[in-house]
Protein backbone atom coordinates (compact mmCIF):
# COMPACT_ATOMS: atom_id res chain seq x y z
CA UNK A 1 0.00 0.00 0.00
CA UNK A 2 0.77 3.64 -0.74
CA UNK A 3 3.26 5.24 1.89
CA UNK A 4 1.60 8.64 3.58
CA UNK A 5 4.29 11.39 2.11
CA UNK A 6 5.87 13.47 4.24
CA UNK A 7 4.75 16.77 5.08
CA UNK A 8 4.82 19.33 1.91
CA UNK A 9 7.28 22.77 2.41
CA UNK A 10 6.03 26.00 0.89
CA UNK A 11 10.16 26.11 -0.39
CA UNK A 12 9.96 22.99 -2.30
CA UNK A 13 6.54 23.81 -3.20
CA UNK A 14 8.18 26.64 -4.94
CA UNK A 15 10.45 25.03 -6.71
CA UNK A 16 7.82 22.00 -8.20
CA UNK A 17 5.77 25.45 -9.53
CA UNK A 18 8.45 26.48 -10.84
CA UNK A 19 9.64 23.20 -12.20
CA UNK A 20 6.27 22.96 -14.29
CA UNK A 21 6.07 26.81 -15.03
CA UNK A 22 9.74 25.48 -17.21
CA UNK A 23 8.39 22.87 -18.62
CA UNK A 24 6.68 25.00 -21.21
CA UNK A 25 8.82 27.41 -21.58
CA UNK A 26 11.66 25.26 -22.62
CA UNK A 27 9.57 22.55 -24.47
CA UNK A 28 7.19 24.77 -26.01
CA UNK A 29 7.81 26.63 -29.35
CA UNK A 30 8.52 30.27 -29.67
CA UNK A 31 6.88 32.42 -31.67
CA UNK A 32 9.02 31.95 -34.77
CA UNK A 33 8.54 28.11 -34.52
CA UNK A 34 4.69 28.44 -34.84
CA UNK A 35 5.27 30.62 -37.79
CA UNK A 36 7.45 27.58 -39.25
CA UNK A 37 4.77 25.47 -38.99
CA UNK A 38 2.14 27.31 -40.55
CA UNK A 39 4.97 28.18 -43.32
CA UNK A 40 5.69 24.37 -44.30
CA UNK A 41 1.66 23.66 -44.64
CA UNK A 42 1.22 26.94 -46.87
CA UNK A 43 4.35 25.36 -48.97
CA UNK A 44 3.02 21.62 -49.03
CA UNK A 45 -0.53 22.62 -49.80
CA UNK A 46 0.59 24.98 -52.73
CA UNK A 47 2.29 21.83 -53.78
CA UNK A 48 -0.04 19.29 -53.34
CA UNK A 49 -2.25 21.64 -55.52
CA UNK A 50 0.12 21.60 -58.59
CA UNK A 51 -0.56 17.35 -58.34
CA UNK A 52 -4.35 16.94 -56.61
CA UNK A 53 -6.97 19.34 -57.82
CA UNK A 54 -8.71 21.27 -55.24
CA UNK A 55 -6.20 19.81 -51.74
CA UNK A 56 -6.49 21.73 -48.84
CA UNK A 57 -4.65 20.80 -45.97
CA UNK A 58 -4.85 21.78 -42.47
CA UNK A 59 -3.25 21.39 -39.05
CA UNK A 60 -4.11 19.59 -36.45
CA UNK A 61 -2.81 17.94 -33.14
CA UNK A 62 -0.19 19.70 -30.69
CA UNK A 63 0.71 22.06 -33.74
CA UNK A 64 -2.41 23.81 -32.71
CA UNK A 65 -3.70 22.26 -29.64
CA UNK A 66 -1.48 24.41 -27.19
CA UNK A 67 0.52 21.57 -26.11
CA UNK A 68 3.08 21.12 -28.97
CA UNK A 69 7.02 20.46 -28.60
CA UNK A 70 8.80 22.23 -30.32
CA UNK A 71 10.12 18.80 -31.79
CA UNK A 72 6.13 17.71 -31.99
CA UNK A 73 5.01 15.91 -35.37
CA UNK A 74 2.99 18.48 -38.43
CA UNK A 75 -0.12 16.68 -37.89
CA UNK A 76 -1.80 17.10 -41.30
CA UNK A 77 -5.66 16.57 -42.62
CA UNK A 78 -5.75 17.15 -45.69
CA UNK A 79 -9.77 17.54 -47.95
CA UNK A 80 -10.86 18.20 -51.32
CA UNK A 81 -12.90 21.11 -52.03
CA UNK A 82 -16.34 20.40 -52.67
CA UNK A 83 -16.07 17.83 -50.95
CA UNK A 84 -17.71 17.08 -47.18
CA UNK A 85 -16.73 13.73 -46.75
CA UNK A 86 -14.60 10.77 -47.60
CA UNK A 87 -17.80 9.02 -48.26
CA UNK A 88 -17.41 7.61 -51.96
CA UNK A 89 -13.81 8.98 -52.03
CA UNK A 90 -10.86 5.90 -52.63
CA UNK A 91 -8.54 6.79 -50.01
CA UNK A 92 -6.26 4.39 -50.28
CA UNK A 93 -5.50 5.96 -54.01
CA UNK A 94 -5.56 9.65 -52.93
CA UNK A 95 -3.09 8.54 -50.16
CA UNK A 96 -0.64 6.67 -52.88
CA UNK A 97 -0.84 9.23 -55.42
CA UNK A 98 -0.13 12.25 -52.57
CA UNK A 99 3.15 10.26 -51.17
CA UNK A 100 4.00 10.26 -55.42
CA UNK A 101 3.82 13.50 -55.43
CA UNK A 102 5.71 14.17 -51.96
CA UNK A 103 8.22 12.14 -53.82
CA UNK A 104 8.82 15.11 -56.16
CA UNK A 105 9.16 17.53 -53.34
CA UNK A 106 12.87 18.38 -52.99
CA UNK A 107 12.33 19.66 -49.30
CA UNK A 108 11.42 16.71 -47.85
CA UNK A 109 12.59 12.73 -47.25
CA UNK A 110 11.26 9.65 -46.15
CA UNK A 111 7.53 9.26 -47.60
CA UNK A 112 6.49 6.38 -46.92
CA UNK A 113 2.84 6.05 -47.38
CA UNK A 114 1.11 3.45 -44.92
CA UNK A 115 -1.78 2.18 -45.77
CA UNK A 116 -2.66 -0.96 -43.91
CA UNK A 117 -3.28 0.95 -40.86
CA UNK A 118 -7.26 1.85 -39.78
CA UNK A 119 -6.15 5.58 -40.99
CA UNK A 120 -4.00 5.57 -43.88
CA UNK A 121 -1.38 8.41 -43.74
CA UNK A 122 1.83 9.31 -45.74
CA UNK A 123 4.45 10.02 -43.79
CA UNK A 124 7.46 12.82 -44.57
CA UNK A 125 10.01 14.09 -43.06
CA UNK A 126 10.87 18.28 -43.65
CA UNK A 127 14.72 18.68 -45.02
CA UNK A 128 15.58 21.81 -43.33
CA UNK A 129 13.80 21.58 -39.77
CA UNK A 130 14.22 17.83 -39.17
CA UNK A 131 10.09 17.96 -38.23
CA UNK A 132 8.38 15.07 -38.77
CA UNK A 133 5.09 14.94 -40.63
CA UNK A 134 2.07 13.05 -41.60
CA UNK A 135 -0.81 13.49 -43.44
CA UNK A 136 -4.21 11.77 -43.49
CA UNK A 137 -7.51 12.50 -45.20
CA UNK A 138 -10.87 13.55 -43.01
CA UNK A 139 -9.37 13.42 -40.45
CA UNK A 140 -12.70 15.86 -39.18
CA UNK A 141 -13.12 14.45 -35.04
CA UNK A 142 -9.26 15.30 -35.31
CA UNK A 143 -9.47 18.49 -36.37
CA UNK A 144 -12.63 19.41 -33.60
CA UNK A 145 -10.65 17.55 -30.60
CA UNK A 146 -8.08 19.59 -31.69
CA UNK A 147 -10.46 22.87 -31.25
CA UNK A 148 -12.02 21.64 -27.96
CA UNK A 149 -8.27 20.95 -26.25
CA UNK A 150 -7.11 24.57 -27.51
CA UNK A 151 -10.39 25.99 -25.65
CA UNK A 152 -9.59 24.54 -22.86
CA UNK A 153 -5.86 25.64 -22.99
CA UNK A 154 -7.38 28.93 -23.38
CA UNK A 155 -9.40 28.92 -19.92
CA UNK A 156 -6.24 29.42 -17.56
CA UNK A 157 -2.35 29.27 -17.89
CA UNK A 158 -2.43 26.15 -15.21
CA UNK A 159 -3.84 23.93 -17.91
CA UNK A 160 -0.79 24.55 -20.23
CA UNK A 161 1.75 24.47 -17.49
CA UNK A 162 0.10 20.99 -16.56
CA UNK A 163 -0.58 19.82 -19.70
CA UNK A 164 3.34 20.27 -20.20
CA UNK A 165 4.27 19.20 -17.21
CA UNK A 166 2.56 15.66 -18.07
CA UNK A 167 4.03 15.27 -21.52
CA UNK A 168 7.56 15.75 -20.13
CA UNK A 169 6.74 13.67 -17.31
CA UNK A 170 5.71 10.96 -19.76
CA UNK A 171 8.64 11.26 -22.00
CA UNK A 172 10.60 10.90 -19.23
CA UNK A 173 9.44 8.21 -17.85
CA UNK A 174 9.08 6.29 -20.85
CA UNK A 175 5.33 5.92 -20.90
CA UNK A 176 4.19 8.52 -23.87
CA UNK A 177 4.78 6.82 -27.02
CA UNK A 178 1.43 5.52 -28.42
CA UNK A 179 3.69 4.09 -31.56
CA UNK A 180 5.22 1.67 -28.46
CA UNK A 181 2.32 0.42 -26.74
CA UNK A 182 1.90 3.23 -24.41
CA UNK A 183 -0.88 6.16 -24.01
CA UNK A 184 -0.90 8.82 -26.59
CA UNK A 185 -0.75 12.92 -25.65
CA UNK A 186 -3.98 12.96 -26.26
CA UNK A 187 -4.55 10.75 -23.98
CA UNK A 188 -2.48 12.13 -21.21
CA UNK A 189 -3.79 15.56 -22.01
CA UNK A 190 -7.61 14.22 -21.58
CA UNK A 191 -6.20 12.65 -17.87
CA UNK A 192 -5.34 16.71 -16.82
CA UNK A 193 -8.21 17.66 -18.01
CA UNK A 194 -10.33 15.71 -16.64
CA UNK A 195 -8.49 15.90 -13.16
CA UNK A 196 -8.88 19.67 -13.30
CA UNK A 197 -13.08 19.42 -14.21
CA UNK A 198 -12.95 17.27 -11.03
CA UNK A 199 -11.01 19.33 -8.71
CA UNK A 200 -13.31 21.14 -6.04
CA UNK A 201 -13.36 24.02 -6.65
CA UNK A 202 -13.16 22.75 -10.47
CA UNK A 203 -10.37 25.07 -12.40
CA UNK A 204 -11.96 24.20 -15.78
CA UNK A 205 -16.00 23.61 -16.97
CA UNK A 206 -17.28 20.89 -18.44
CA UNK A 207 -17.62 22.79 -21.65
CA UNK A 208 -19.86 20.71 -23.65
CA UNK A 209 -22.12 20.42 -20.75
CA UNK A 210 -22.43 24.62 -21.05
CA UNK A 211 -25.29 25.75 -23.46
CA UNK A 212 -28.33 27.91 -23.76
CA UNK A 213 -31.86 26.10 -23.09
CA UNK A 214 -32.99 22.86 -22.17
CA UNK A 215 -30.98 20.51 -24.46
CA UNK A 216 -27.51 20.05 -25.41
CA UNK A 217 -27.35 21.72 -29.45
CA UNK A 218 -26.78 18.47 -31.97
CA UNK A 219 -23.58 19.44 -34.12
CA UNK A 220 -23.23 15.86 -36.24
CA UNK A 221 -19.84 15.21 -37.61
CA UNK A 222 -19.43 11.20 -38.64
CA UNK A 223 -22.20 10.70 -36.57
CA UNK A 224 -20.88 12.55 -33.26
CA UNK A 225 -22.13 15.22 -31.41
CA UNK A 226 -18.75 17.64 -31.49
CA UNK A 227 -21.16 20.38 -29.53
CA UNK A 228 -19.04 22.40 -27.28
CA UNK A 229 -19.17 25.85 -24.94
CA UNK A 230 -16.82 27.92 -27.70
CA UNK A 231 -17.99 31.76 -26.47
CA UNK A 232 -14.85 32.09 -23.81
CA UNK A 233 -15.31 35.37 -22.91
CA UNK A 234 -18.44 34.95 -22.15
CA UNK A 235 -17.38 31.71 -19.79
CA UNK A 236 -17.39 34.20 -16.78
CA UNK A 237 -20.75 34.66 -17.03
CA UNK A 238 -22.14 31.47 -18.17
CA UNK A 239 -19.62 29.17 -15.34
CA UNK A 240 -20.40 29.63 -11.73
CA UNK A 241 -17.15 28.09 -10.82
CA UNK A 242 -14.79 30.73 -12.83
CA UNK A 243 -11.97 31.93 -11.04
CA UNK A 244 -12.27 30.03 -7.82
CA UNK A 245 -9.78 28.03 -7.91
CA UNK A 246 -6.40 29.28 -6.37
CA UNK A 247 -4.08 26.95 -6.40
CA UNK A 248 -0.19 27.02 -7.31
CA UNK A 249 0.43 24.89 -10.46
CA UNK A 250 2.64 22.81 -7.99
CA UNK A 251 -0.15 21.91 -6.06
CA UNK A 252 -2.58 21.02 -8.63
CA UNK A 253 0.45 18.88 -10.22
CA UNK A 254 1.14 16.99 -7.05
CA UNK A 255 -2.47 17.23 -6.58
CA UNK A 256 -2.77 15.07 -9.86
CA UNK A 257 -0.38 12.52 -9.13
CA UNK A 258 -2.24 11.95 -6.11
CA UNK A 259 -5.36 11.72 -7.73
CA UNK A 260 -4.34 9.27 -9.93
CA UNK A 261 -2.26 6.76 -7.35
CA UNK A 262 -4.50 7.40 -4.61
CA UNK A 263 -7.76 8.75 -4.90
CA UNK A 264 -9.50 7.95 -8.69
CA UNK A 265 -10.72 4.37 -8.64
CA UNK A 266 -9.90 3.33 -12.39
CA UNK A 267 -11.74 0.21 -11.59
CA UNK A 268 -15.32 1.65 -11.20
CA UNK A 269 -15.01 5.18 -13.66
CA UNK A 270 -13.64 5.91 -16.64
CA UNK A 271 -11.63 9.16 -17.56
CA UNK A 272 -14.36 11.26 -19.14
CA UNK A 273 -14.08 14.83 -19.74
CA UNK A 274 -17.27 15.39 -21.55
CA UNK A 275 -20.03 14.87 -18.54
CA UNK A 276 -19.33 16.06 -14.77
CA UNK A 277 -21.46 13.14 -13.71
CA UNK A 278 -19.67 9.85 -13.29
CA UNK A 279 -19.35 7.40 -16.22
CA UNK A 280 -18.34 3.63 -15.10
CA UNK A 281 -17.03 1.22 -17.60
CA UNK A 282 -19.83 -0.90 -16.61
CA UNK A 283 -22.26 1.40 -18.80
CA UNK A 284 -19.94 1.19 -21.79
CA UNK A 285 -19.15 -2.10 -21.73
CA UNK A 286 -15.38 -2.05 -21.22
CA UNK A 287 -15.05 -3.85 -18.15
CA UNK A 288 -12.29 -5.98 -19.18
CA UNK A 289 -9.89 -2.81 -19.41
CA UNK A 290 -8.37 -0.87 -16.52
CA UNK A 291 -7.76 2.36 -17.86
CA UNK A 292 -10.20 3.44 -19.75
CA UNK A 293 -10.43 6.89 -21.12
CA UNK A 294 -13.58 8.14 -23.49
CA UNK A 295 -12.29 10.37 -25.86
CA UNK A 296 -14.85 13.26 -26.00
CA UNK A 297 -16.71 13.16 -29.29
CA UNK A 298 -16.16 9.54 -30.36
CA UNK A 299 -17.79 7.66 -27.59
CA UNK A 300 -17.06 4.16 -29.05
CA UNK A 301 -13.04 4.92 -28.40
CA UNK A 302 -11.18 4.46 -25.63
CA UNK A 303 -7.98 5.41 -25.86
CA UNK A 304 -6.74 2.77 -22.49
CA UNK A 305 -8.43 0.02 -24.91
CA UNK A 306 -4.90 -1.02 -26.44
CA UNK A 307 -2.59 -1.28 -23.87
CA UNK A 308 -1.20 -4.38 -22.60
CA UNK A 309 -1.82 -5.14 -18.72
CA UNK A 310 2.13 -5.41 -18.28
CA UNK A 311 1.83 -1.73 -19.87
CA UNK A 312 -0.75 -0.12 -17.34
CA UNK A 313 1.68 -1.75 -14.78
CA UNK A 314 4.69 0.49 -15.96
CA UNK A 315 2.79 3.23 -16.12
CA UNK A 316 1.17 2.95 -12.79
CA UNK A 317 4.15 2.73 -11.54
CA UNK A 318 5.15 5.46 -13.28
CA UNK A 319 2.68 7.58 -11.69
CA UNK A 320 3.67 6.38 -8.22
CA UNK A 321 7.29 7.04 -8.03
CA UNK A 322 6.31 10.53 -9.52
CA UNK A 323 4.28 11.02 -6.76
CA UNK A 324 7.08 9.93 -4.77
CA UNK A 325 10.09 11.67 -6.04
CA UNK A 326 7.41 14.88 -6.60
CA UNK A 327 6.17 14.72 -3.16
CA UNK A 328 8.88 14.44 -1.27
CA UNK A 329 10.29 17.35 -0.50
CA UNK A 330 14.57 17.38 -0.38
CA UNK A 331 16.65 20.44 -0.32
CA UNK A 332 19.39 19.45 -2.84
CA UNK A 333 18.98 18.17 -6.25
CA UNK A 334 20.61 14.64 -7.45
CA UNK A 335 22.16 15.24 -10.99
CA UNK A 336 21.34 12.12 -12.08
CA UNK A 337 17.94 14.51 -13.22
CA UNK A 338 19.30 16.03 -15.64
CA UNK A 339 21.05 13.61 -18.47
CA UNK A 340 17.79 11.57 -18.48
CA UNK A 341 16.71 15.21 -20.61
CA UNK A 342 19.09 13.88 -23.21
CA UNK A 343 16.25 11.84 -24.68
CA UNK A 344 15.08 15.05 -26.40
P1 LIG B 1 2.50 15.28 -29.89
O1 LIG B 1 3.08 16.59 -29.47
O2 LIG B 1 2.58 15.06 -31.37
O3 LIG B 1 3.02 14.12 -29.11
P2 LIG B 1 -0.35 15.37 -30.37
O4 LIG B 1 -1.46 15.92 -29.53
O5 LIG B 1 -0.13 16.04 -31.69
O6 LIG B 1 0.95 15.38 -29.48
P3 LIG B 1 -0.48 12.93 -31.87
O7 LIG B 1 0.50 13.49 -32.83
O8 LIG B 1 -0.29 11.53 -31.37
O9 LIG B 1 -0.61 13.84 -30.58
O10 LIG B 1 -1.93 12.99 -32.45
C1 LIG B 1 -2.34 14.02 -33.30
C2 LIG B 1 -3.81 14.32 -33.13
O11 LIG B 1 -4.59 13.22 -33.50
C3 LIG B 1 -4.21 14.60 -31.69
C4 LIG B 1 -5.64 14.24 -31.69
O12 LIG B 1 -6.39 15.29 -32.26
C5 LIG B 1 -5.67 13.08 -32.62
N1 LIG B 1 -5.49 11.80 -31.92
C6 LIG B 1 -4.34 11.25 -31.52
N2 LIG B 1 -4.52 10.06 -30.97
C7 LIG B 1 -5.83 9.85 -31.05
C8 LIG B 1 -6.67 8.78 -30.70
N3 LIG B 1 -6.18 7.68 -30.14
N4 LIG B 1 -7.99 8.91 -30.94
C9 LIG B 1 -8.50 10.01 -31.53
N5 LIG B 1 -7.77 11.04 -31.91
C10 LIG B 1 -6.46 10.96 -31.67
MG1 LIG C 1 1.31 15.39 -33.03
Amino acid sequence: EMKPLPAMTPKFLKVIDQVCEQCQMDFGPDELEVQVREHILQDLETFIRRHIEGARLKLFGSSKNGFGFKQSDLDICMVLEGQDTAMGLDCISIILSLARALGKHSGLKNIIPIITAKVPIVKFCHVKTGLEGDISLYNRLGLHNTELLASYASIDPRVRQLCYTMKVFTKVCDIGDASRGSLSSYAYTLMVLFYLQQREPPVIPVLQEIYDGQTKPEVLVEGWNIYFFSDLKDLPRRWPSYGQNRESVGELWLGLLRFYTEHFDFKEHVICVRQKDTLSPFQKQWTSKYITIEDPFDLHHNLGGGLSRRMINFIMKAFINGRRVFGTPVNTFPPEYPDKMEYF
